[in-house]
């Protein structure tokens, strides 16, 4: 079978609440201690994934951690009923959902070795994120044992790394060879620069990708100020398109000179601040939002609601479709639970080429086992969690045991205790 991409969905886990972690993360901040609907959060999840197999799209899961993470509290020397509470909630954020924040992937059509290569992402800026990484290790060494990948550990601090969420990949085909984009920050005005272009480079050196086909970007400071702590708030690319707003990148003439020399048949659709102020574009996150090939060849962009119901971007849009743009449909979903953390459509997911076959099938979806998933999630997530009940001793146990439901049902035991 041919190489595809697959999207890897990270599912929502039991423990989703807003405690507000990630500053710079406008939505995320706005939101702390507001009261969270893991249940509601879970089943948008899997609903997003199901509009995406009906769309013809191949689609994967990546799985909860476990929260709270005791081996890191040990490591701090405390223990989750003694820690506090700041330490608390940084150990029991649900943040692995946001898949693109996982690795950086290289599909095999632009490495020297012909290779899928995946970098498990550090995410050392921020605490709460920084002790995901040995369990996404375990998870993708599990899921891409196959000898068609090469999965690496985590570049070392202090160079933060936040994975796909600011890395781009533009090529004709997604088997065929491409240009890769890492976007890196330098400043942010008052907001930490998460991506460092030091991490970004030992990524592309790791994976053997070829430097005359490799970009290194500076997302703008104006960006990163305004709330895109990630590229992928305000760009995306697929296929030969690239979607990006006028602020996005500190010097967007050298870049997009840079991509029409090495592609040019590159489409670079820009949204100018005329237009979509960054404000709207980040509240909205219109570009935060699945830009994929359909099987019939066709571009479709997957929405979050809020671009919906803001008139500047759905106007833009309509106008973009209605004109013949290279974006010919429209997809809407609601992921509400996880937008008011800061996580779009785009940010739940990983995008990975490779052939099926040569997957862990357990971390693979059809509509059948996404049914089997949202039956668990029914009856053992957690309808509310408020910011005041995370030190609740059943609130835990409860969290615990629908973890370990999932993983029983999914057959990936093995990594109750990574
Ligand atoms: O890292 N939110 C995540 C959102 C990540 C979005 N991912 C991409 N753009 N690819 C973050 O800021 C908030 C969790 C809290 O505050 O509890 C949080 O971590």
């Amino acid at each position: 079978m041919p190489r595809v991409e697959i999207n890897f969905d990270g599912i929502i886990g039991p423990s989703h609440n807003y405690a507000g972690l990630s500053p710079g993360n406008l939505a995320a901040t706005r939101n702390q201690g507001a009261v969270s609907l893991p249940r509601a959060a879970a089943l948008q999840g899997i609903a997003k994934m199901r509009a995406n197999l009906s769309l013809g799209l191949r689609q994967g899961i990546l799985l909860p951690h476990a929260r709270p993470d005791h081996r890191w509290l040990e490591t701090l020397a405390t223990s989750y009923a003694d820690a506090a509470p700041h330490l608390q909630a940084q150990a029991l954020s649900a943040s692995a959902m946001w898949a693109a924040n996982a690795a950086t992937v290289s599909p095999a059509s632009d490495t020297e070795d012909g290779r899928c290569h995946l970098s498990v992402a550090n995410l050392v800026t921020m605490p709460h994120r920084s002790h995901e990484w040995p369990e996404t290790l375990a998870q993708l060494r599990l899921a891409f044992a196959h000898d068609a990948f090469r999965v690496h550990g985590p570049v070392p601090a202090p160079f933060g790394d936040e994975g796909a969420a600011n890395h781009m990949r533009l090529a004709p085909e997604h088997d065929a060879p491409g240009v890769e984009v890492f976007v890196y920050g330098i400043s942010g005005g008052p907001f930490p620069a998460r991506q460092h272009r030091e991490a970004s480079e030992a990524v592309a050196r790791r994976h053997g990708l070829d430097p005359a086909r490799t970009l290194f970007v500076q997302q703008s400071e104006e960006a990163i100020a305004a709330g895109a702590f990630h590229n992928d708030v305000v760009a995306v690319a697929n296929g030969r398109v690239l979607f990006a707003h006028e602020h996005a990148f500190a010097d967007e003439e050298s870049f997009y000179a840079g991509l029409r020399r090495l592609m040019p048949e590159v489409e670079i659709v820009e949204v100018p601040a005329a237009a979509v102020s960054l404000a709207d574009a980040i509240a909205s996150y219109l570009f935060n939002a699945q830009l994929v090939t359909l099987p019939s060849g066709e571009t479709a962009l997957i929405l979050p609601t809020e671009a919906r119901a803001t008139p500047s971007v759905w106007n833009w849009l309509q106008a973009h479709v209605a004109g013949n743009g290279p974006i010919r449909h429209l997809e809407v979903v609601d992921v509400r639970q996880s937008m008011a953390n800061g996580g779009g459509p785009a940010c739940l997911r990983l995008r990975v080429v490779a052939d099926p076959a040569t997957v862990d099938p357990r971390f693979l979806v059809d509509d059948a086992k996404l049914d089997r998933i949202a039956a668990l999630i029914e009856a053992h997530w957690p309808e509310t969690i408020a910011q005041d009940e995370i030190g609740d001793p059943a609130l835990i146990a409860r969290i615990e045991a629908a973890r370990c439901a999932l993983l029983d049902l999914l057959g990936t035991v093995e990594l109750i205790d990574r």
